[in-house]
């Protein structure tokens, strides 16, 4: 075992300093994997095609001329690249970086790395210690060909049949958790492969596909799948509104997603604020604050109220009780209150109101990043804390801005080389016909 740093804790390197990423990733899925891996420490060269780069520089643009925030949110902290994967050498400079680099991340669409001919089997033989991470839309089986987005993976996963009320479609969420969640997921099978690889000297491929990834976060709606064949799911409010349960699990609205009931209800100002309202528990241990709290004291002890499986059956007139009571005071108030006596609540926060909160912007959760075309802008940092990795928010780089640096410095190329590749046309975007004729 090495000695332990002898620097205070943060300034002895990041979690993954030395490790080195060829980020062959676009969009969301994969550039939210390899900016995590960045903010921990690693060189992440992000590979783009010369002229155009990743699709999300140029989508959503809100600041004309500028990449967009799509892209500079997902990509801090990067190095990038332009190269042609299919010219010969842009090839050539694509086996030169396989070779001194740790792990290849990549999200293409099924297929496209073998075509470009960038097989496991080339790459494994090029550099035994590589990790080749992927995502897809899904593993191997009848679907393993499709190219996949955020919401066709929140539908395949389960999350859309159990997301929404029980009268209405099913819904898709706000949280990319198709995308950004399996981002996650591919970032934790990465640095396994990186810890495996201290042990065994040799790379592995490691394959995250969005259904998993969303079905994974949605776990708990399969474990309710299976109770159904047990009796009617009582946590559910259908349950207490005697509707009868069918094959699959149901659209629960807003209820609690374990045993303690819950639901969002009005604050003051609901009229007019589409988000004044607070989420409220109605944990079993502070029944009794919550009866003081609303004005119905009775209710600790009356034998229709006392306890959660008395309440069961009355959950929506309760929190109709309970929200004639929050209606009174705005969302704040209301957690005020109930937090002082420990109730769990929790405000509505519009995205308005998370932009401008102080405490996020004191942790680095939320940033204020400059950037030299669009000026600043707000990004979220790393949400992951570490006392001896601290992240430091870098912005998203220019479309080949660090072309030079990874052939000379990475690759130790000679100017005459460089030279000679530039001239092939591989890290260049092909000029358009009427001006090359002119
Ligand atoms: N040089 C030359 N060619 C390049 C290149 C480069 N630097 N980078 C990409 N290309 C080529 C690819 O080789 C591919 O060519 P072929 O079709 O001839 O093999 C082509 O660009 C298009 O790549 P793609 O199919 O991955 O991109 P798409 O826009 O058609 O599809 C997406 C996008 C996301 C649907 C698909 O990549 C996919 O399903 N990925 C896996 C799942 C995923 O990550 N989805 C989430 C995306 S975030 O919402």
């Amino acid at each position: 075992m090495p000695a332990p740093s002898k620097k205070p804790f943060g300034q002895a390197g990041k979690a993954l300093d030395g490790v080195r990423i060829l980020d062959f990733t676009h969009v969301q899925s994969g550039p939210t994997c390899t900016q995590l891996l960045a903010w921990f420490g690693a060189d992440v060269i992000k590979v783009e095609r010369p002229g155009v780069g990743d699709i999300t520089r140029g989508q959503l643009v809100d600041v004309k001329g500028a990449d967009s925030l799509y892209f500079t949110m997902l990509n801090h902290n990067k190095r990038s690249i332009t190269i042609d994967s299919k010219h010969p050498q842009g090839k050539r400079v694509l086996n030169e970086l396989i070779k001194k680099c740790d792990v290849l991340v990549e999200n293409f669409a099924p297929g496209a790395l073998d075509r470009m001919g960038f097989t496991w089997e080339h790459i494994h033989k090029l550099n035994p210690r590589m990790i080749v991470a992927s995502v897809k839309g899904f593993g191997p089986g009848p679907y393993e060909d499709c190219k996949v987005y955020e919401n066709v993976a929140q539908c395949t996963g389960g999350s859309a049949s159990t997301t929404g009320f029980r009268d209405g479609p099913p819904l898709v969420t706000g949280a990319q958790i198709g995308d950004s969640g399996t981002g996650l997921h591919l970032a934790l099978g990465i640095v396994a492969a990186l810890y495996q690889r201290n042990r065994t000297g040799r790379g592995q491929k490691v394959l995250c596909a969005m259904q998993d990834g969303v079905l994974n976060l949605a776990r708990v709606k399969l474990r309710d799948q299976q109770r159904l064949a047990h009796g009617p799911l009582t946590e559910y409010s259908q349950y207490g509104e005697g509707v009868p349960f069918g094959e699959a699990t149901p659209r629960a609205g807003n209820d609690s997603g374990g045993g303690q009931p819950g639901w969002i209800l009005k604050c003051k100002g609901w009229e007019t604020d589409p988000n004044a309202y607070i989420y409220f528990i109605t944990q079993a241990p502070v029944w009794g604050a919550i009866c003081d709290l609303i004005g119905e004291p009775s209710w600790k002890t009356d034998p229709e109220y006392a306890t959660p499986r008395a309440r069961l059956p009355k959950l929506k007139a309760i929190f109709a009780r309970i929200e004639e009571w929050t209606m009174t005071m705005t969302k704040f108030e209301v957690m005020e209150k109930c937090n002082a006596v420990d109730i769990p609540v929790g405000p509505i926060l519009s995205m308005k109101e998370i932009a401008e909160d102080e405490s996020l912007r004191k942790t680095g959760t939320v940033v204020e990043v400059d950037h030299p075309v669009r000026g600043t802008y707000l990004t979220v940092g790393n949400p992951i804390k570490m006392s001896d990795s601290i992240s430091d928010v870098k912005r998203s780089p220019l479309l080949g801005e660090h072309t030079d640096e990874i052939l000379t410095k990475v690759l130790g190329l000679d100017k005459k080389t460089v030279a000679e590749i530039k001239g092939s046309g591989a890290l260049s975007a092909p000029e358009k016909e009427g001006k090359a004729a002119a």
